[in-house]
């Protein structure tokens, strides 16, 4: 029997999950990078002169260019990211205004980027760079007081016939899950939570058939060395601590406890050669804005190439948003959900300490925002960081905000209004 890879089961439900207290730093951070970097950024997209549309961290699998497991092994020994320069990207990720990273340390292709005694199929034992990137990525994190977390694909690992397999020709009937998850999986994160200082998450992902038990286990792992450590929802079985969303979802309306939406700088997550479509810098403050708006954290990717180096396509977008990021801190960190639940056509809103600012994406020709149902006293109106007045009047049920007609020349331009009492 010949099973065929059942996506629908394997991403899991969205849940409403609160860590509590331990989450607190986590609902104040509200931007981090994730990283998909592995044998396949290698690839580029491409197998044997062909180029496979899709995303790229995927191309070993069938749907892609289906390459056998002994194929896929041999590409470790040409793995030599000799311009991976973990001070570059923590550099980045901190002028981009992202509080934490999070890095692929085994993805699907079951290739670990970091040096692990479990299993020998990894980046310091099989390939001639003969370093562990991620105890470097860490320690420069630490270094420069970000936080620090691996991604870890605990079910599918397409070189492992006992796991998930690879999708073409696995046979759950000669497959013993509970050999690949004691005998890999859970040596493998135990070195995780032990070996790299504290860690902010431990990002699960495709819980599949996962058992509840398996989930757990997993769980107590993680928390047993490293208590304070997050672990997102994509654990499987309801057990993790705050919620991912789809990937690339931006919900339509605000979502309550702990979550994050994870999206990336183009298409695919890991580096794709052809894959140039890169989110401007404008777009991707917009996104973090409507993330903050809806309650939760935007978690943005960057796929570096196989030699290390980041695409300037993503790097340069990237510190654009982190400029206006750092000009409009207060409309983003520590920032509360918008009170009216859902984005305006013009753009949507946040709030902080007493104050409502409202994030215009789309300036409106008429020079006015309508705001709904707004009892409170507004006591102060200006337009942030900008010239141009900005007047409040009351009409029934509306608050009606006059700005000038014409867009000031900057992106994402914020009016803040300090309002009175309570919303
Ligand atoms: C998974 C991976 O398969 C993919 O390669 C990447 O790492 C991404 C971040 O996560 O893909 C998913 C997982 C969940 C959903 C979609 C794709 N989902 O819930 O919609």
């Amino acid at each position: 029997e010949i099973v065929d890879t059942d996506m629908d089961k394997l991403w899991g439900e969205r849940l409403e999950l609160d860590a509590g207290e331990r989450g607190a730093w986590f609902k104040e951070a509200k931007y981090a990078m994730f990283i998909h970097w592995g044998l396949y950024s290698g690839l580029a997209g491409d197998w044997k002169g062909k180029t496979h549309f899709g995303i790229g961290e995927w191309i070993m699998n069938k749907h892609l260019a289906g390459i056998s497991v002994d194929e896929y092994r041999a590409l470790a020994k040409d793995f030599n990211p000799v311009k991976f320069d973990a001070k570059a990207w923590v550099t980045l990720a901190k002028q981009s205004g992202m509080k934490y990273i999070v890095i692929t340390a085994k993805h699907h292709d079951g290739f670990a980027m970091y040096d692990s005694a479990a299993s020998d199929y990894n980046i310091k034992d099989a390939s001639p760079f003969g370093r562990d990137p991620l105890k470097e990525l860490a320690d420069e994190c630490r270094k420069q007081g970000i936080g620090f977390g691996f991604y870890y694909s605990q079910y599918q690992d397409w070189n492992e016939k006992d796991a998930f397999g690879n999708g073409w020709d696995f046979n759950p009937k000669e497959a013993n899950f509970s050999k690949y998850f004691k005998e890999k999986c859970e040596p493998q994160v135990k070195e995780l939570v032990t070996q790299y200082g504290d860690l902010a998450v431990l990002w699960f992902d495709t819980p599949g058939k996962m058992t509840k038990e398996d989930s757990m286990a997993l769980v107590n792992l993680v928390k047993k060395h490293q208590p304070r450590c997050l672990i997102n929802s994509r654990i499987g079985n309801g057990v993790g601590d705050y919620s991912s969303l789809g990937d690339m979802e931006i919900p339509p309306e605000n979502v309550g406890g702990l979550w994050e939406c994870v999206d990336t700088t183009n298409n695919s997550w890991s580096y794709a050669w052809y894959d140039e479509n890169w989110k401007s810098g404008e777009q991707i403050a917009q996104n973090v804005i409507s993330v903050v708006a809806r309650g939760g954290t935007y978690m943005l990717n960057v796929g570096p190439r196989g030699d290390g180096s980041i695409p300037k396509g993503a790097s340069e977008e990237l510190l654009v948003a982190g400029q206006w990021i750092k000009n409009h801190a207060g409309t983003i960190y520590g920032a509360e959900a918008s009170p009216w639940h859902k984005a305006f056509p013009w753009g949507d809103v946040t709030v902080n300490h007493g104050n409502l600012f409202l994030h215009v994406f789309d300036w409106p020709q008429s020079g006015k925002i309508y705001l709904p149902g707004l009892s409170n006293k507004i006591s102060g109106a200006a337009l942030l960081n900008l010239k141009g007045n900005v007047k409040v009047s009351k009409e029934g049920d509306w608050t009606i905000v006059s700005i000038p007609k014409v867009k000031p020349d900057a992106i994402n331009p914020v009016i803040q209004l300090k309002y009175d009492g309570k919303l």
